[in-house]
């Protein structure tokens, strides 16, 4: 898609700014895409620079993160956190542990993060964070020397109403467990708003596990409610088989799905018959282990090592794994194998190119920040019981994120048809998040 004319040196300015971010120039584009008619409605966002000034960071940390492995050898990686936006709350977002984290993958996120938690009608501004750490294949022990390194600077710059991270990708139960402990040793306070996706024995809130799946899932639902359908007797695909992964093929099935496919990094498992939750649950969750173990459990199901996920035909298609996991030649695969919604439970997995063709195919496209809010609604729900000192059952909770989902799809849905482009979900979130976020920026001043 072009950029509006009044929005296109904007662009060409983040380019010169950032140099090399390939991934955050991909997400700032298909934002800004999107906003030439809201300067048309509002031209006080002109005025104020409000994109300009959203489009920059207000304060971006990066430092040394030295541990020792289980050798004895010292290893140095690298930490950020970028606390992208802070309009509408406390920065609020994951961190991410993977060899490929840089600065260009952490501030996509970020800036992703300041529409996608302004759609959740919750008080949260916009961060993320993490590390180029591999926890593939290190012991717990070594994780765990990991986390108290990279909190022993990180808690200087966050807080319950500074900045409050959580988990992403590499980052779940057992790296938060380290990081709270540490944090609170460092800080001596007991501050269980610092940081969301705790145990539940220890300011967790139920549902926060479940939660991104579940809400991805739920507005997948919605999408296809206003297309009169349902996930009943649907075949779907999801790829990856982390923490996403495996809570939107829980609820799928919950709904009348049939999950025939999931994957990791290294390849994908078919099972016809549906997939077995419970054996990827203890591979995944309990032994940590690569999702081909499947086929040694289950002989008719298939694992096609390196192979290409999106090519399993399927009527719904959630990717949950990374960015830009669908590119064009993907996305008119599922659409010539009768594909008709996609929710993304991962960031950014579908480039300019797919998103192209599913918008033009006008099939039910839910992008990623909408369709994947429900896990930072939830953190924003942790959050909520942990400063009343509360703790919700798990029927209230979930009831509370499926009515969160129902809303930002609504608001997405509207705002869509006001402004000319119905049943685009891409232009009714960039552009629903991005005026709650300016409104307030107006609101403030020149700060
Ligand atoms: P996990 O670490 O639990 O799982 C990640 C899964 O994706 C694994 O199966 C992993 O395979 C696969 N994967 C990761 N990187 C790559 C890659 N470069 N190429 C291929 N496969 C890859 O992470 P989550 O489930 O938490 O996150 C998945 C996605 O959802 C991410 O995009 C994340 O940003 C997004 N998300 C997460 C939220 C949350 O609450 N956790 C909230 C909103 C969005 P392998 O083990 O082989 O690396
Ligand atoms: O991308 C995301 O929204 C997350 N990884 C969850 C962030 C959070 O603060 O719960």
């Amino acid at each position: 898609m072009k950029i509006d004319e009044k929005v296109e040196p904007i662009y060409k300015e983040v380019l010169d700014r950032n140099p090399g971010e390939v991934e955050f120039h991909q997400a700032v584009r298909e934002v800004l895409e999107s906003l030439g008619p809201v300067l048309v409605k509002h031209p006080e966002f002109a005025d104020h620079k409000i994109i300009e000034r959203i489009c920059e960071p207000e304060r971006q940390i990066i430092f040394r993160v030295p541990w020792v492995d289980d050798s004895g050898t010292v290893q140095i990686n690298r930490g950020f956190r970028v606390e992208f936006n802070s309009a509408l709350g406390p920065y609020k977002g994951g961190m991410r542990f993977h060899p490929s984290v840089y600065l260009g993958i952490i501030k996509f996120l970020g800036f992703e993060q300041i529409f996608k938690n302004a759609l959740t009608g919750l008080p949260i501004g916009g961060g993320k964070g993490g590390s180029d750490f591999d926890p593939k294949g290190k012991s717990d022990d070594e994780v765990m020397r990991f986390c108290q390194s990279f909190m022993t600077e990180l808690y200087r710059h966050i807080g319950e109403n500074t900045d409050v991270p959580a988990g992403d990708i590499g980052v779940g139960g057992r790296e938060i467990g380290y990081l709270f402990g540490q944090y609170k040793r460092i800080t001596n306070r007991w501050e269980a708003g610092v940081l969301t996706g705790k145990g539940l024995d220890w300011g967790g809130s139920l549902v926060r596990t479940e939660a991104t799946g579940y809400g991805a899932t739920f507005f997948v639902d919605e999408m296809l409610k206003v297309r009169n359908d349902s996930f009943e007797g649907k075949k779907c695909v999801v790829s990856g088989s982390g923490n996403v992964s495996i809570y939107t093929i829980e609820k799928i099935a919950q709904l009348g799905g049939t999950t025939v496919a999931c994957s990791d990094s290294n390849g994908y498992i078919y099972d016809e018959k549906g997939i077995d939750l419970e054996l990827v649950k203890q591979i995944k969750e309990v032994e940590r282990r690569r999702i081909k173990v499947y086929a040694e459990t289950y002989k008719h199901a298939k694992y096609i090592s390196g192979g290409n996920i999106w090519d399993v035909p399927c009527q719904v298609a959630m990717p949950s794994a990374t960015q830009n996991e669908i590119n064009g030649k993907d996305a008119e695969k599922l659409v010539q194998n009768g594909c008709i919604a996609v929710g993304e439970g991962a960031n950014m997995p579908t480039t300019p190119e797919g998103i192209k063709v599913f918008l033009d195919a006008k099939i039910a496209y839910g992008p990623g920040k909408a369709a994947n809010a429900g896990g930072v609604a939830t953190s924003a729900l942790e959050m909520q019981q942990n400063a009343c000192r509360d703790s919700w059952t798990f029927d209230y909770t979930e009831k509370r994120l499926q009515d969160i989902m129902k809303n930002i799809h609504a608001t997405c849905y509207e705002t869509a048809d006001e402004y000319g482009a119905p049943g685009n979900y891409v232009t009714g979130a960039n552009i629903a998040g991005f005026i709650k976020a300016a409104n307030a920026m107006v609101a403030f001043g020149v700060i």
